[in-house]
Protein backbone atom coordinates (compact mmCIF):
# COMPACT_ATOMS: atom_id res chain seq x y z
CA UNK A 1 0.00 0.00 0.00
CA UNK A 2 1.41 3.41 -0.83
CA UNK A 3 1.59 5.68 2.07
CA UNK A 4 0.52 9.24 1.27
CA UNK A 5 1.83 11.74 4.11
CA UNK A 6 2.09 15.38 4.02
CA UNK A 7 5.22 17.11 4.41
CA UNK A 8 5.14 17.92 7.82
CA UNK A 9 4.22 14.55 8.94
CA UNK A 10 6.85 13.32 7.10
CA UNK A 11 9.58 15.18 8.68
CA UNK A 12 8.24 14.03 11.73
CA UNK A 13 7.96 10.57 11.20
CA UNK A 14 11.69 10.87 9.53
CA UNK A 15 12.78 12.40 12.75
CA UNK A 16 11.87 9.54 14.61
CA UNK A 17 13.32 6.88 12.56
CA UNK A 18 9.76 5.69 11.26
CA UNK A 19 9.89 4.69 7.53
CA UNK A 20 7.07 3.73 5.06
CA UNK A 21 7.67 0.54 6.10
CA UNK A 22 9.56 -0.51 9.26
CA UNK A 23 11.24 -3.93 10.71
CA UNK A 24 8.62 -5.13 13.88
CA UNK A 25 11.11 -6.80 16.57
CA UNK A 26 14.30 -5.54 17.66
CA UNK A 27 16.83 -7.59 19.86
CA UNK A 28 19.67 -5.44 19.66
CA UNK A 29 19.45 -5.23 16.22
CA UNK A 30 16.03 -4.53 13.71
CA UNK A 31 15.36 -8.01 13.14
CA UNK A 32 14.31 -8.51 8.80
CA UNK A 33 11.23 -9.88 10.63
CA UNK A 34 8.39 -12.36 8.21
CA UNK A 35 5.36 -11.83 9.44
CA UNK A 36 2.48 -9.77 7.75
CA UNK A 37 2.81 -6.18 7.41
CA UNK A 38 0.59 -4.12 9.57
CA UNK A 39 -0.65 -0.43 8.72
CA UNK A 40 -0.79 2.01 11.42
CA UNK A 41 -4.15 4.41 10.69
CA UNK A 42 -4.48 7.57 11.89
CA UNK A 43 -7.68 7.60 13.53
CA UNK A 44 -8.29 11.35 12.66
CA UNK A 45 -8.45 10.49 8.84
CA UNK A 46 -8.84 6.62 8.58
CA UNK A 47 -5.53 6.67 6.56
CA UNK A 48 -2.42 4.27 6.79
CA UNK A 49 0.27 5.97 8.40
CA UNK A 50 3.49 4.00 7.55
CA UNK A 51 3.41 0.22 8.08
CA UNK A 52 5.17 -2.75 10.46
CA UNK A 53 6.26 -6.15 9.32
CA UNK A 54 5.13 -8.29 12.19
CA UNK A 55 7.30 -10.82 14.53
CA UNK A 56 7.26 -14.22 13.22
CA UNK A 57 7.31 -17.07 16.11
CA UNK A 58 10.46 -17.59 15.28
CA UNK A 59 11.16 -13.88 15.29
CA UNK A 60 9.70 -13.49 18.57
CA UNK A 61 12.08 -16.79 19.61
CA UNK A 62 14.96 -14.62 18.20
CA UNK A 63 14.00 -11.88 20.96
CA UNK A 64 13.61 -14.22 23.68
CA UNK A 65 16.79 -15.45 23.05
CA UNK A 66 18.53 -12.11 22.99
CA UNK A 67 16.41 -11.18 25.97
CA UNK A 68 17.84 -14.22 27.76
CA UNK A 69 21.09 -13.60 27.12
CA UNK A 70 21.35 -9.55 27.63
CA UNK A 71 19.66 -9.98 31.30
CA UNK A 72 22.44 -12.42 31.81
CA UNK A 73 25.31 -9.90 31.39
CA UNK A 74 22.45 -6.82 32.80
CA UNK A 75 21.87 -8.33 36.00
CA UNK A 76 25.41 -7.72 36.90
CA UNK A 77 25.48 -4.19 36.79
CA UNK A 78 25.39 -2.67 40.06
CA UNK A 79 21.79 -0.89 40.28
CA UNK A 80 22.90 2.67 40.25
CA UNK A 81 24.51 1.94 37.29
CA UNK A 82 21.22 0.87 35.16
CA UNK A 83 20.10 3.67 36.64
CA UNK A 84 22.70 6.12 34.88
CA UNK A 85 21.28 3.88 31.50
CA UNK A 86 17.61 5.24 32.52
CA UNK A 87 18.53 8.61 33.27
CA UNK A 88 20.08 8.67 30.19
CA UNK A 89 16.87 7.41 28.58
CA UNK A 90 14.71 10.18 30.59
CA UNK A 91 17.69 12.99 28.80
CA UNK A 92 17.18 11.34 25.16
CA UNK A 93 12.97 11.59 25.88
CA UNK A 94 13.53 14.95 27.06
CA UNK A 95 14.81 15.86 23.48
CA UNK A 96 12.63 13.99 21.74
CA UNK A 97 9.37 15.12 23.71
CA UNK A 98 7.75 17.57 21.00
CA UNK A 99 8.42 14.86 18.45
CA UNK A 100 7.09 11.49 20.32
CA UNK A 101 4.47 13.22 21.36
CA UNK A 102 3.00 14.51 18.27
CA UNK A 103 3.15 10.53 17.46
CA UNK A 104 1.35 9.69 19.90
CA UNK A 105 -1.42 12.20 18.72
CA UNK A 106 -1.12 10.94 14.83
CA UNK A 107 -1.50 7.20 16.04
CA UNK A 108 -3.68 7.51 18.69
CA UNK A 109 -5.71 10.76 18.21
CA UNK A 110 -5.48 11.86 21.40
CA UNK A 111 -4.66 15.66 21.48
CA UNK A 112 -1.59 16.96 21.61
CA UNK A 113 -1.40 18.12 25.07
CA UNK A 114 -2.04 14.36 25.97
CA UNK A 115 0.07 12.98 23.53
CA UNK A 116 2.63 15.24 25.37
CA UNK A 117 1.63 14.84 28.67
CA UNK A 118 2.31 11.06 27.95
CA UNK A 119 5.53 11.34 26.98
CA UNK A 120 6.12 13.66 30.34
CA UNK A 121 5.00 10.76 31.96
CA UNK A 122 7.49 8.70 30.53
CA UNK A 123 10.06 11.06 31.44
CA UNK A 124 8.91 11.45 34.89
CA UNK A 125 8.93 7.41 35.11
CA UNK A 126 12.55 7.57 34.29
CA UNK A 127 13.52 10.40 36.61
CA UNK A 128 11.31 8.19 39.93
CA UNK A 129 13.15 4.88 38.40
CA UNK A 130 16.96 6.94 39.02
CA UNK A 131 16.27 7.32 42.31
CA UNK A 132 14.84 3.63 42.95
CA UNK A 133 17.63 2.46 41.17
CA UNK A 134 19.55 3.80 44.94
CA UNK A 135 17.01 2.75 46.91
CA UNK A 136 15.92 -1.12 46.51
CA UNK A 137 16.02 -1.68 49.98
CA UNK A 138 15.59 -5.23 51.93
CA UNK A 139 15.40 -5.21 55.14
CA UNK A 140 17.26 -6.73 58.02
CA UNK A 141 15.70 -8.28 61.13
CA UNK A 142 17.09 -9.56 64.40
CA UNK A 143 17.31 -13.47 64.65
CA UNK A 144 16.14 -15.50 67.30
CA UNK A 145 19.21 -17.24 67.52
CA UNK A 146 22.33 -15.89 69.29
CA UNK A 147 25.19 -14.96 66.70
CA UNK A 148 22.91 -14.90 63.95
CA UNK A 149 21.84 -12.34 61.07
CA UNK A 150 19.12 -12.36 59.09
CA UNK A 151 18.20 -9.95 56.28
CA UNK A 152 16.14 -9.61 52.81
CA UNK A 153 17.85 -9.02 49.52
CA UNK A 154 16.28 -8.28 46.29
CA UNK A 155 17.65 -9.72 42.92
CA UNK A 156 17.06 -9.36 39.29
CA UNK A 157 14.21 -11.63 38.47
CA UNK A 158 14.79 -11.97 34.80
CA UNK A 159 13.33 -10.92 31.62
CA UNK A 160 10.08 -9.50 31.55
CA UNK A 161 7.18 -9.59 29.02
CA UNK A 162 5.47 -6.50 28.98
CA UNK A 163 1.68 -6.21 27.11
CA UNK A 164 0.77 -2.90 26.36
CA UNK A 165 -2.53 -1.15 25.15
CA UNK A 166 -3.09 1.64 22.11
CA UNK A 167 -4.39 4.21 24.53
CA UNK A 168 -1.45 4.81 26.46
CA UNK A 169 1.48 3.39 24.18
CA UNK A 170 4.56 4.73 25.26
CA UNK A 171 3.80 5.87 29.04
CA UNK A 172 2.85 2.05 29.94
CA UNK A 173 5.54 0.71 28.24
CA UNK A 174 8.05 3.49 30.59
CA UNK A 175 6.02 2.10 33.59
CA UNK A 176 7.07 -1.14 33.31
CA UNK A 177 10.59 -0.65 31.42
CA UNK A 178 11.82 2.05 33.34
CA UNK A 179 11.66 0.08 36.99
CA UNK A 180 12.22 -3.41 35.60
CA UNK A 181 15.61 -1.90 34.10
CA UNK A 182 16.95 -0.32 37.55
CA UNK A 183 15.85 -3.81 38.88
CA UNK A 184 18.26 -5.42 36.64
CA UNK A 185 15.56 -6.91 34.35
CA UNK A 186 16.01 -7.43 30.51
CA UNK A 187 12.47 -7.24 28.44
CA UNK A 188 9.86 -7.61 25.34
CA UNK A 189 7.50 -5.34 24.74
CA UNK A 190 4.46 -6.84 22.59
CA UNK A 191 2.66 -3.52 22.20
CA UNK A 192 -0.73 -3.25 20.63
CA UNK A 193 -1.11 -3.63 16.98
CA UNK A 194 -2.97 -0.47 16.88
CA UNK A 195 0.01 1.63 17.85
CA UNK A 196 3.41 0.17 16.23
CA UNK A 197 4.86 3.19 15.50
CA UNK A 198 5.04 4.90 18.33
CA UNK A 199 6.42 1.21 19.64
CA UNK A 200 8.94 1.76 16.89
CA UNK A 201 10.17 5.13 17.86
CA UNK A 202 10.54 4.45 21.45
CA UNK A 203 12.63 1.35 20.61
CA UNK A 204 15.46 3.69 18.64
CA UNK A 205 15.62 6.26 21.60
CA UNK A 206 16.00 3.48 23.77
CA UNK A 207 18.71 1.69 21.31
CA UNK A 208 20.70 4.71 20.90
CA UNK A 209 21.22 4.83 24.92
CA UNK A 210 22.10 1.19 25.29
CA UNK A 211 24.22 1.84 21.97
CA UNK A 212 26.65 4.65 23.67
CA UNK A 213 26.79 2.73 26.91
CA UNK A 214 28.14 -0.43 25.40
CA UNK A 215 25.00 -1.72 27.44
CA UNK A 216 23.55 -5.13 26.59
CA UNK A 217 20.06 -5.08 24.23
CA UNK A 218 17.74 -5.31 27.48
CA UNK A 219 14.94 -3.42 25.56
CA UNK A 220 13.53 -6.18 23.37
CA UNK A 221 10.46 -5.04 20.94
CA UNK A 222 8.48 -7.93 19.14
CA UNK A 223 5.21 -6.09 17.22
CA UNK A 224 2.54 -8.76 16.32
CA UNK A 225 -0.68 -10.68 17.16
CA UNK A 226 -1.54 -13.41 19.61
CA UNK A 227 -0.26 -16.28 17.99
CA UNK A 228 2.98 -15.22 16.85
CA UNK A 229 3.76 -13.36 19.98
CA UNK A 230 1.20 -12.93 22.61
CA UNK A 231 1.21 -16.94 23.53
CA UNK A 232 4.23 -17.77 22.92
CA UNK A 233 5.16 -15.15 24.98
CA UNK A 234 2.55 -15.98 28.13
CA UNK A 235 3.69 -19.44 27.40
CA UNK A 236 7.47 -18.56 27.72
CA UNK A 237 9.17 -19.99 31.01
CA UNK A 238 12.07 -17.75 30.39
CA UNK A 239 9.47 -15.10 31.33
CA UNK A 240 8.95 -14.92 34.80
CA UNK A 241 6.96 -12.05 34.85
CA UNK A 242 4.57 -10.94 32.50
CA UNK A 243 3.17 -7.51 32.76
CA UNK A 244 -0.12 -6.65 30.78
CA UNK A 245 -2.28 -3.80 30.81
CA UNK A 246 -5.36 -3.91 28.56
CA UNK A 247 -9.08 -5.40 28.81
CA UNK A 248 -10.34 -8.09 30.77
CA UNK A 249 -10.49 -10.40 28.50
CA UNK A 250 -7.00 -10.42 27.55
CA UNK A 251 -6.46 -10.27 31.32
CA UNK A 252 -7.88 -13.64 32.09
CA UNK A 253 -5.99 -15.15 29.05
CA UNK A 254 -2.95 -13.76 29.87
CA UNK A 255 -3.50 -14.88 33.70
CA UNK A 256 -4.68 -18.11 33.00
CA UNK A 257 -1.73 -18.59 31.15
CA UNK A 258 1.42 -17.26 33.19
CA UNK A 259 -0.49 -18.80 36.27
CA UNK A 260 -0.31 -22.68 34.62
CA UNK A 261 3.54 -22.28 34.79
CA UNK A 262 3.09 -21.15 38.06
CA UNK A 263 5.20 -17.95 37.27
CA UNK A 264 3.71 -14.20 38.58
CA UNK A 265 1.19 -11.78 36.20
CA UNK A 266 1.15 -7.74 37.00
CA UNK A 267 -2.23 -7.22 35.66
CA UNK A 268 -3.56 -3.48 35.12
CA UNK A 269 -6.97 -4.26 33.32
CA UNK A 270 -10.57 -2.38 32.85
CA UNK A 271 -12.16 0.33 35.05
CA UNK A 272 -15.74 1.61 35.38
CA UNK A 273 -14.53 4.40 37.58
CA UNK A 274 -17.10 6.56 39.46
CA UNK A 275 -17.47 10.17 40.74
CA UNK A 276 -19.63 10.88 43.44
CA UNK A 277 -20.84 14.63 43.83
CA UNK A 278 -22.77 15.41 47.39
CA UNK A 279 -24.65 18.50 47.77
CA UNK A 280 -22.18 20.51 49.35
CA UNK A 281 -19.40 20.28 46.74
CA UNK A 282 -17.43 22.52 44.92
CA UNK A 283 -19.52 22.31 41.44
CA UNK A 284 -17.46 24.14 39.81
CA UNK A 285 -14.34 22.37 40.79
CA UNK A 286 -16.34 19.36 40.05
CA UNK A 287 -17.76 20.32 36.66
CA UNK A 288 -14.31 20.63 35.38
CA UNK A 289 -13.10 17.43 36.97
CA UNK A 290 -16.06 15.37 35.29
CA UNK A 291 -15.29 16.53 31.91
CA UNK A 292 -11.79 15.93 31.83
CA UNK A 293 -11.93 12.75 32.90
CA UNK A 294 -15.20 11.86 31.16
CA UNK A 295 -14.60 13.14 27.68
CA UNK A 296 -10.43 13.65 28.14
CA UNK A 297 -8.63 11.08 25.60
CA UNK A 298 -12.19 10.37 24.53
CA UNK A 299 -13.03 8.06 26.73
CA UNK A 300 -10.31 5.96 26.22
CA UNK A 301 -8.34 5.94 29.73
CA UNK A 302 -8.70 2.98 31.45
CA UNK A 303 -8.93 5.67 34.28
CA UNK A 304 -12.00 7.77 32.28
CA UNK A 305 -14.90 8.66 34.35
CA UNK A 306 -17.97 6.51 33.56
CA UNK A 307 -20.29 6.83 36.10
CA UNK A 308 -21.92 9.68 37.99
CA UNK A 309 -23.02 9.81 41.37
CA UNK A 310 -24.81 13.43 42.07
CA UNK A 311 -26.95 13.79 44.96
CA UNK A 312 -30.54 15.02 44.51
CA UNK A 313 -30.33 18.29 46.03
CA UNK A 314 -27.56 19.31 43.21
CA UNK A 315 -28.38 16.58 40.39
CA UNK A 316 -30.81 19.07 38.49
CA UNK A 317 -28.76 21.72 38.54
CA UNK A 318 -25.61 20.00 37.74
CA UNK A 319 -26.82 17.49 35.05
CA UNK A 320 -27.87 21.06 33.35
CA UNK A 321 -24.33 22.00 33.26
CA UNK A 322 -23.10 18.98 32.12
CA UNK A 323 -25.44 18.94 29.20
CA UNK A 324 -24.65 22.58 28.30
CA UNK A 325 -20.77 21.93 28.40
CA UNK A 326 -21.13 18.69 26.39
CA UNK A 327 -23.02 20.21 24.09
CA UNK A 328 -19.78 23.04 23.84
CA UNK A 329 -17.46 20.49 23.03
CA UNK A 330 -16.40 19.72 19.07
CA UNK A 331 -14.50 16.67 18.12
CA UNK A 332 -11.68 17.79 15.62
CA UNK A 333 -8.19 17.36 14.97
CA UNK A 334 -6.26 16.66 17.85
CA UNK A 335 -3.43 18.31 16.72
CA UNK A 336 -5.31 21.56 17.09
CA UNK A 337 -4.60 23.17 20.42
CA UNK A 338 -7.87 24.54 20.59
CA UNK A 339 -9.51 20.72 20.41
CA UNK A 340 -10.73 19.20 23.38
CA UNK A 341 -11.89 15.70 22.18
CA UNK A 342 -10.43 13.80 19.42
CA UNK A 343 -11.62 10.38 17.40
CA UNK A 344 -12.26 7.48 18.52
CA UNK A 345 -9.28 4.58 17.70
CA UNK A 346 -10.97 2.72 15.07
CA UNK A 347 -14.08 2.04 13.28
CA UNK A 348 -15.11 -0.78 15.82
CA UNK A 349 -14.53 1.41 18.82
CA UNK A 350 -17.49 3.54 17.03
CA UNK A 351 -19.27 0.41 16.65
CA UNK A 352 -19.14 -0.40 20.12
CA UNK A 353 -20.26 2.98 21.62
CA UNK A 354 -23.22 2.93 19.41
CA UNK A 355 -23.90 -0.91 20.26
CA UNK A 356 -23.35 0.37 23.89
CA UNK A 357 -26.20 3.18 23.76
CA UNK A 358 -28.33 1.11 22.19
CA UNK A 359 -28.57 -1.63 25.07
CA UNK A 360 -28.35 1.45 27.39
CA UNK A 361 -31.79 2.87 25.84
CA UNK A 362 -33.20 -0.42 25.42
CA UNK A 363 -32.15 -1.09 28.90
CA UNK A 364 -34.41 2.21 30.50
CA UNK A 365 -31.55 4.95 30.10
CA UNK A 366 -32.44 8.17 28.67
CA UNK A 367 -29.70 9.82 26.20
CA UNK A 368 -29.14 13.57 27.19
CA UNK A 369 -26.77 14.44 24.50
CA UNK A 370 -24.75 13.10 22.63
CA UNK A 371 -24.81 9.54 21.25
CA UNK A 372 -24.42 9.66 17.59
CA UNK A 373 -21.04 8.71 15.70
CA UNK A 374 -19.90 11.81 13.28
CA UNK A 375 -19.87 11.07 9.55
CA UNK A 376 -17.06 11.73 7.74
CA UNK A 377 -13.45 10.84 7.46
CA UNK A 378 -11.89 9.49 10.93
CA UNK A 379 -13.80 7.61 13.65
CA UNK A 380 -15.30 10.89 15.56
CA UNK A 381 -18.25 10.72 18.07
CA UNK A 382 -20.36 12.93 19.79
CA UNK A 383 -19.38 12.86 23.98
CA UNK A 384 -22.87 11.33 25.33
CA UNK A 385 -23.96 11.67 28.81
CA UNK A 386 -26.88 9.24 29.55
CA UNK A 387 -29.69 9.18 32.53
CA UNK A 388 -29.05 5.57 34.24
CA UNK A 389 -30.62 3.37 36.91
CA UNK A 390 -28.02 0.73 38.77
CA UNK A 391 -29.63 -1.80 38.06
CA UNK A 392 -28.98 -1.28 34.08
CA UNK A 393 -26.56 -4.07 33.39
CA UNK A 394 -24.36 -2.38 30.42
CA UNK A 395 -22.90 0.25 33.33
CA UNK A 396 -20.78 -3.12 34.25
CA UNK A 397 -19.57 -3.24 31.54
CA UNK A 398 -16.41 -0.97 30.28
CA UNK A 399 -16.97 0.77 26.64
CA UNK A 400 -13.88 2.47 26.06
CA UNK A 401 -15.67 5.68 24.49
CA UNK A 402 -16.95 8.64 25.97
CA UNK A 403 -20.30 8.15 27.51
CA UNK A 404 -21.19 8.91 31.02
CA UNK A 405 -24.30 7.22 32.98
CA UNK A 406 -25.60 9.59 35.53
CA UNK A 407 -27.25 8.20 38.50
CA UNK A 408 -28.87 10.20 41.42
CA UNK A 409 -28.65 8.92 45.37
CA UNK A 410 -29.95 10.13 48.76
CA UNK A 411 -27.68 9.14 50.96
CA UNK A 412 -23.79 8.94 50.74
CA UNK A 413 -23.78 5.02 52.04
CA UNK A 414 -26.11 4.25 48.85
CA UNK A 415 -24.27 5.85 46.73
CA UNK A 416 -20.69 3.89 47.81
CA UNK A 417 -22.59 0.82 47.78
CA UNK A 418 -24.06 1.38 44.36
CA UNK A 419 -20.45 2.67 43.24
CA UNK A 420 -18.86 -0.64 44.20
CA UNK A 421 -21.16 -2.91 42.72
CA UNK A 422 -19.68 -3.43 39.50
CA UNK A 423 -17.02 -5.99 38.54
CA UNK A 424 -14.04 -3.67 38.08
CA UNK A 425 -11.66 -1.48 40.75
CA UNK A 426 -9.52 0.40 39.63
CA UNK A 427 -10.30 4.51 40.10
CA UNK A 428 -12.52 6.18 42.23
CA UNK A 429 -13.25 9.68 43.48
CA UNK A 430 -15.70 11.88 45.49
CA UNK A 431 -16.40 15.55 45.17
CA UNK A 432 -17.46 16.89 48.67
CA UNK A 433 -16.67 19.92 51.10
CA UNK A 434 -17.89 17.50 53.76
CA UNK A 435 -14.59 16.21 55.75
CA UNK A 436 -16.80 12.95 57.34
CA UNK A 437 -18.61 12.20 54.03
CA UNK A 438 -14.26 12.54 52.31
CA UNK A 439 -13.08 10.12 55.16
CA UNK A 440 -16.22 7.38 54.54
CA UNK A 441 -15.33 7.47 51.04
CA UNK A 442 -11.49 6.36 51.70
CA UNK A 443 -12.75 3.94 54.76
CA UNK A 444 -12.58 0.25 54.48
CA UNK A 445 -16.45 0.62 54.31
CA UNK A 446 -15.85 3.52 51.14
CA UNK A 447 -14.61 2.67 47.79
CA UNK A 448 -13.05 -0.66 47.04
CA UNK A 449 -10.40 0.76 44.29
CA UNK A 450 -7.05 0.97 43.56
CA UNK A 451 -7.59 4.85 43.18
CA UNK A 452 -9.46 6.45 45.64
CA UNK A 453 -9.37 10.55 45.50
CA UNK A 454 -10.87 13.74 46.67
CA UNK A 455 -11.93 16.57 45.00
CA UNK A 456 -9.62 15.49 42.51
CA UNK A 457 -11.59 13.43 38.84
CA UNK A 458 -10.50 9.62 38.51
CA UNK A 459 -7.88 9.83 35.80
CA UNK A 460 -4.44 11.41 35.43
CA UNK A 461 -2.95 10.33 38.42
CA UNK A 462 0.42 10.83 39.16
CA UNK A 463 3.26 8.25 38.97
CA UNK A 464 4.54 8.52 42.43
CA UNK A 465 1.67 6.69 43.55
CA UNK A 466 1.44 2.55 42.55
CA UNK A 467 -1.34 2.63 39.69
CA UNK A 468 -3.85 -0.37 39.52
CA UNK A 469 -6.87 -2.09 41.01
CA UNK A 470 -8.86 -4.72 42.48
CA UNK A 471 -11.35 -7.23 41.34
CA UNK A 472 -11.84 -7.69 37.63
CA UNK A 473 -8.98 -4.58 37.29
CA UNK A 474 -6.55 -7.87 38.16
CA UNK A 475 -4.78 -6.49 41.57
CA UNK A 476 -1.31 -5.43 39.71
CA UNK A 477 0.40 -2.15 40.66
CA UNK A 478 2.52 -0.68 38.53
CA UNK A 479 4.96 2.88 38.46
CA UNK A 480 5.83 4.48 41.91
CA UNK A 481 5.50 3.39 45.62
CA UNK A 482 6.75 0.04 46.53
CA UNK A 483 5.69 -1.44 43.02
CA UNK A 484 8.96 -2.14 41.85
CA UNK A 485 9.09 -5.32 43.86
CA UNK A 486 7.30 -7.58 42.05
CA UNK A 487 10.30 -6.90 39.08
CA UNK A 488 12.41 -8.48 41.42
CA UNK A 489 12.74 -11.77 43.05
CA UNK A 490 13.19 -11.76 47.07
CA UNK A 491 15.75 -13.87 48.67
CA UNK A 492 16.04 -13.80 53.00
CA UNK A 493 19.49 -14.67 54.11
CA UNK A 494 20.60 -16.21 57.83
CA UNK A 495 24.04 -15.35 58.77
CA UNK A 496 25.57 -17.68 61.42
CA UNK A 497 28.95 -15.77 62.90
CA UNK A 498 28.95 -17.84 66.13
CA UNK A 499 30.56 -21.69 66.01
CA UNK A 500 27.36 -22.96 67.63
CA UNK A 501 24.45 -24.40 65.79
CA UNK A 502 21.39 -23.21 67.56
CA UNK A 503 17.93 -24.21 65.38
CA UNK A 504 15.13 -22.04 65.69
CA UNK A 505 11.83 -22.45 67.20
CA UNK A 506 13.76 -24.15 70.35
CA UNK A 507 14.30 -27.72 68.30
CA UNK A 508 17.17 -30.15 69.80
CA UNK A 509 18.48 -32.27 67.36
CA UNK A 510 22.09 -33.67 68.99
CA UNK A 511 23.51 -36.35 68.04
C1 LIG B 1 -4.38 3.81 31.24
O1 LIG B 1 -5.39 4.33 30.78
O2 LIG B 1 -4.11 2.60 30.97
O3 LIG B 1 -4.05 7.97 35.46
C2 LIG B 1 -3.37 4.52 32.03
C3 LIG B 1 -4.10 8.16 34.23
C4 LIG B 1 -2.82 8.02 33.44
C5 LIG B 1 -2.59 6.60 33.09
C6 LIG B 1 -3.74 5.90 32.44
N1 LIG B 1 -1.72 8.52 34.23
O4 LIG B 1 -5.11 8.50 33.66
Amino acid sequence: MTVHTDDKTATLLASLGIESENPGAYDGTWIDTSGPVIQSINPTTGEPIAGVRTASIDDYERVARAATEAFEVWRTWPAPKRGEIVRQLGDELRRHKDALGALVTLEVGKVLSEGLGEVQEMIDMADLAVGMSRQLYGKSMHSERPEHRMYEQWHPLGPVGIITAFNFPVAVWAWNATVAAVCGDSMIWKPSEKTPLTAVAVTRIAQRVLEANDAPPIFGLAIGDRHQVGKPMTADTRLPLISATGSVTMGKAVGRAVADRLSRSLLELGGNNGIIITDDADQDLALRAVLFAAVGTAGQRCTSTRRLFLQKGIAASFKERLVEAYKSIKPGDPMDPGTLMGPLIDARAVEDMQSAIAKAVEQGGKVLCGGEAIEGDGFFVQPTLIEAKVQMPITCDETFAPILYIFEFDQLDEAITAHNSVPQGLSSAIFTTNVLAAERFLSPLGSDCGIANVNIGTSGAEIGGAFGGEKETGGGREAGSDSWKIYMRRQTCTINYGDELPLAQGVEFDV
